[in-house]
């Protein structure tokens, strides 16, 4: 991890001024179909899994699912682990923090690996049966047959958790849900699918459903970057707007190795010109001015699908977004590296 000190950094911008304010009202309708529907199946239901990114535990969680953590048994995954930077200490007060909200059943997983971990099949169905069968099940106690409904924002790996449970506890290949790095791809309202016999379970997967009321810039921000919101509702460019300024204001430097450049870089378009020159996407445009003469210009809108790609692909490292939340000082914040 890259933590240089850079002077020129001393007159970088300290506070993000968004262009648009768009994506705190970004709230298609289906997903408020989707979550009556959601509430209309709860009776049916022995014990909730909500998938959340593991960069952002505070950011973008939808507040009417914790409706549910009081009326069913609930297991927060923090998934893409593999991309989050979360070490002991970090841990400790994101549990802590997520306990004062009433979660304290919490896996972190890596769901691209998850064939060499013994996570899923040794301890959170397990856990989710040992829930079940530690409260009452109301109209259900007495069943054989487990029901496990799996909800979460859009894109945090919910669909990519069913296949995996399922292929771990009856290693049935292929997948029953369709899974996709872009948000939005379940759209059925509620799958079931069978993820093991012996307790028979079975597993509800659902479309990704946002909070109606996303709380401020920054929130819908790290949900656009983590991509939880899709990329035209913000932009690319705005979205790599947003990653350089927290990059550069947390000290991240990583970029400035991994692109070959010189120093950290406070302006976008600067930086994605940068981006797009180091590899030669310059396209042709007519001169506005002269209109007979052609001017090349750097292929923002590429440089900027790259910049969220490495990040997203954890090409720059791993991040932890969310340490505001947890009342850390940017001068004592905690890294794995
Ligand atoms: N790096 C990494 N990627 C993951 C992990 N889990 C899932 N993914 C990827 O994340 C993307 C979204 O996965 P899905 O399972 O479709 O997510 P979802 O929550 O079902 O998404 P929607 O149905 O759109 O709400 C896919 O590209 C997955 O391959 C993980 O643990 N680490
Ligand atoms: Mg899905």
């Amino acid at each position: 991890m890259s933590r240089k000190v850079f002077e020129i950094t001393k007159t970088f911008r300290t506070k993000f001024e968004a262009t648009s304010d768009e994506v705190l009202r970004w709230f298609p309708g289906h997903m408020f179909k989707s979550m009556e529907r959601i509430q209309a199946v709860l009776k049916d239901i022995d014990c909730v899994i909500e998938v959340h990114d593991a960069k952002i535990p505070f950011s973008g969680r939808n507040p009417r699912f914790r409706d549910f953590i009081n009326l069913r048994p609930h297991i927060l995954l923090l998934n893409k682990y593999d991309l989050a930077d979360i070490n002991v200490r970090r841990k400790e007060l994101i549990e802590n923090k997520l306990k004062t909200q009433g979660v304290d059943t919490i896996f972190y997983t890596d769901l691209r690996t998850y064939e060499k971990s013994p996570i899923l099949k040794d301890h959170i169905l397990p856990t989710a049966i040992e829930l079940t069968n530690s409260r009452p099940r109301y109209q259900r106690q007495g069943n054989p047959e487990y029901n496990i409904l799996v909800i979460g924002v859009p894109n945090v790996g919910k669909s990519t958790f069913i296949n995996a449970i399922r292929w771990s506890h009856i290693k049935t290949k292929g997948r029953a849900t369709q899974v996709g790095a872009v948000a939005g791809i379940t759209r059925s309202l509620l799958n079931k699918i069978m993820v093991h016999n012996n307790p028979v379970t079975y597993v509800f997967d659902t479309p990704g459903i946002l909070t109606p009321s996303i709380p401020n810039v920054d929130a819908g921000m790290k949900l656009a970057i983590c991509r939880c919101i899709p990329d035209k509702i913000v932009g690319p460019e705005n979205m790599s707007d947003y990653l350089l300024f927290w990059l550069n204001s947390h000290q991240r430097f990583d970029y400035v190795d991994f692109y070959g450049l010189k120093e950290p870089i406070d302006n976008v378009y600067d930086f994605l010109a940068e981006i797009a020159i180091i590899n030669n996407k310059i396209n042709k445009s007519r001169n506005q001015e002269t209109s007979n003469e052609h001017i090349m210009v750097p292929n923002f809108e590429w440089a900027a699908n790259k910049f969220l790609k490495d990040f997203r692909n954890g090409r720059l490292g791993q991040y932890f977004l969310d340490d505001n939340e947890l009342m850390v000082k940017q001068t004592e914040e905690i890294s794995k590296n």
